[in-house]
């Protein structure tokens, strides 16, 4: 069995979610995502808008996600691709080169991203199509 692994932050979940989860489960069997707890999200200056416990609902409902952990530090990575016998680590390119460093344990990935979507686009644009329909 082959396993891939990735990390985010899920938060809003969108297309370019989707693509890169397709995407990941499509290199392999089985894929295992570490959703980014709401302390980690702190530290990479991020604020979602679903909780934890919302944002790994969402994930676990997704056809391709086999398996959602907790994502709650830089330096797990490489327990969890021993943890987990990950064959594969994947993420969008713009982490290009950051993550090299998992080589030595597994193969390393970088997807291009979606284009055109992002969860800060969705934050900014959405109150302003709210106020268009009302
Ligand atoms: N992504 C994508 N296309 C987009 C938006 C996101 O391919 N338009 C990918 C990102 O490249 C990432 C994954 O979707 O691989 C999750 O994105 P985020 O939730 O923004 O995660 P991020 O904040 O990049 O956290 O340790 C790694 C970090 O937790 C990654």
């Amino acid at each position: 069995m082959k396993t891939i692994i990735t990390y985010g932050t899920f938060d809003l979940i969108h297309a370019g979610h989707i693509h890169i989860l397709r995407r990941a489960k499509e290199m392999g069997d089985y894929l295992v995502v570490g959703i980014s707890t709401d302390e980690f999200n702190k530290l990479k200056h991020k604020d979602a808008y679903h909780s934890f416990e919302d944002r790994k609902l969402i994930l676990e409902s997704i056809r391709y996600v086999d398996l959602v952990i907790p994502e709650y530090s830089w330096e797990q990575k490489i327990m969890d691709v021993k943890k987990f016998n990950a064959d594969v680590f994947v993420m969008g390119d713009d982490w290009k080169g950051k993550f090299d460093f998992l080589a030595d344990y597994c193969e390393v990935v970088y997807l291009p991203r979606t284009e055109g979507i992002s969860t800060s686009k969705i934050k900014e644009n959405f109150p302003k199509q709210m106020d268009d329909q009302t």
